[in-house]
């Protein structure tokens, strides 16, 4: 099978049979949901299964066993275990069911397109969802051709991404595309997460060398996306890697994602240990480190910000932990550091560059 089967998926089937009842099952994964019915990926065919009864919810990129249902006809069986899964609330919900956007996926892909201005919470929020999967998060940057701005967007995304690699790509003249199967290895499954119009479904046809996935021109007035492709779906690749192509996300809701924020945030956890009180509460208490790292601007208010605002929204979700069970939580967290040096000089380059900018326009900040 062409979708992601390596030897740890055969040892999977081998560990979860199927039901007793089910003798001539095969292995597949799920390629795509349908309204009532499911795409599945066999060794031999692509099958559009019934959507299965008794309570089996699958979900794009799960390994499931097919076998028969009632009335004989071939049918979802059995859902296996997931390594990982993309989760969010759903998006126009007030519920918090948890949703699964995608199944077994070991990148995930935070797609970050130069033509428009950074969406800041975007980035940090889909990080955090990224991290809280069980995936390695990628940042991946798109229609580098386009913008004057791309060195200048590069660098401050990397700030933002806290340590997490930065992949620069232009599906349109073909650059960056290696380097971004460089980060895939074989069999492995990468989803591409980011706005409508971002260019994810050109960069799959461009790393698929063919026109597989639909795309669609962004509006003319905002640069915004039409929401062009409508269901995840995977694309398997000629070298063994899968992709998963997904609409343009519209809203993200964080769900469980503590450890997720302890990936993003890790370095604001140095800062609290240099608070004159453990206790701190960064507001206006002597001796923050947190207020004065602000006033000196070595922290970034909307990074802060975010922060704060991630911190409230984790609360009204998780009230299965107490503040004490938090805070002790929090205490654990360890410093993120930089690792790319390139993406070291890139947001040192961004904060001279800003530095500069300020000096010269009067202390103004630029508004983007
Ligand atoms: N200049 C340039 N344009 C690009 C590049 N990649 C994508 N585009 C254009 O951006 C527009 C949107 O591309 P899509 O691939 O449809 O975007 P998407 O992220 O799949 O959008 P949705 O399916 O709506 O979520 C299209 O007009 C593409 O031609 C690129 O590298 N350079
Ligand atoms: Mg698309
Ligand atoms: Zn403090």
């Amino acid at each position: 099978m062409e979708y992601g089967f390596t030897a740890s998926t055969a040892a999977l089937f081998t560990t979860h049979t199927a039901p007793d009842s089910q003798d001539s099952a095969v292995p597949g994964r799920v390629v795509r949901l349908d309204r009532n019915r499911v795409l599945v990926a066999t060794a031999a065919d692509l099958l559009h299964l019934p959507y299965p009864t008794h309570g089996l919810v699958p979900a794009t990129g799960d390994w499931v066993w097919i076998g028969h249902n009632n009335a004989g006809e071939p049918a979802v069986v059995e859902v296996l275990p997931r390594h990982s899964a993309l989760s969010r609330k759903r998006a126009f919900e007030a519920s918090s069911e948890e949703q699964i956007l995608g199944s077994n996926i070991d990148i995930v892909a935070v797609v970050v397109p130069v033509d428009r201005p950074l969406t800041h919470n975007r980035l940090e929020r889909t990080l955090v969802a990224a991290w809280d999967s069980g995936a390695t998060p990628l940042v991946v940057i798109t229609k580098a051709d386009l913008a004057h701005l791309a060195d200048e967007v590069v660098g401050e995304v990397i700030l933002q991404a806290a340590g997490v690699e930065v992949v620069t790509t232009s599906a349109e003249h073909g650059d960056g595309l290696e380097e971004l199967m460089q980060h895939i290895p074989t069999g492995a499954t990468l989803v591409l997460l980011g706005p409508s119009g971002a260019g994810k479904s050109t960069l799959i046809n461009a790393l698929a060398g063919r026109d597989v996935q639909q795309t669609g021109a962004v509006r003319a007035g905002d640069g915004k996306g039409k929401h062009t492709t409508t269901s995840r779906e995977l694309v398997p690749l000629a070298g063994g890697a899968v992709l998963m192509d997904t609409p343009g996300v519209r809203g993200f809701g964080l769900f469980d994602a503590e450890e997720g924020m302890e990936e993003m945030f890790g370095d604001l956890e140095e800062l609290f240990s240099n608070c004159r009180f453990t206790d701190c509460a960064h507001q206006a208490e002597p001796g923050c480190a947190v207020q004065e790292a602000l006033a000196e601007e070595t922290l970034d208010p909307r990074r802060w910000a975010s922060y704060l605002k991630l911190q409230r929204e984790l609360a009204a979700l998780a009230r299965k932990h107490d503040a004490a069970a938090r805070r002790a939580y929090q205490r654990q967290w360890h410093q993120k550091v930089m690792s790319a040096d390139r993406g070291q000089r890139a947001a040192e380059r961004y904060r001279h560059d800003q530095a500069e900018e300020r000096a010269g326009k009067g202390g103004k900040r630029r508004k983007r």
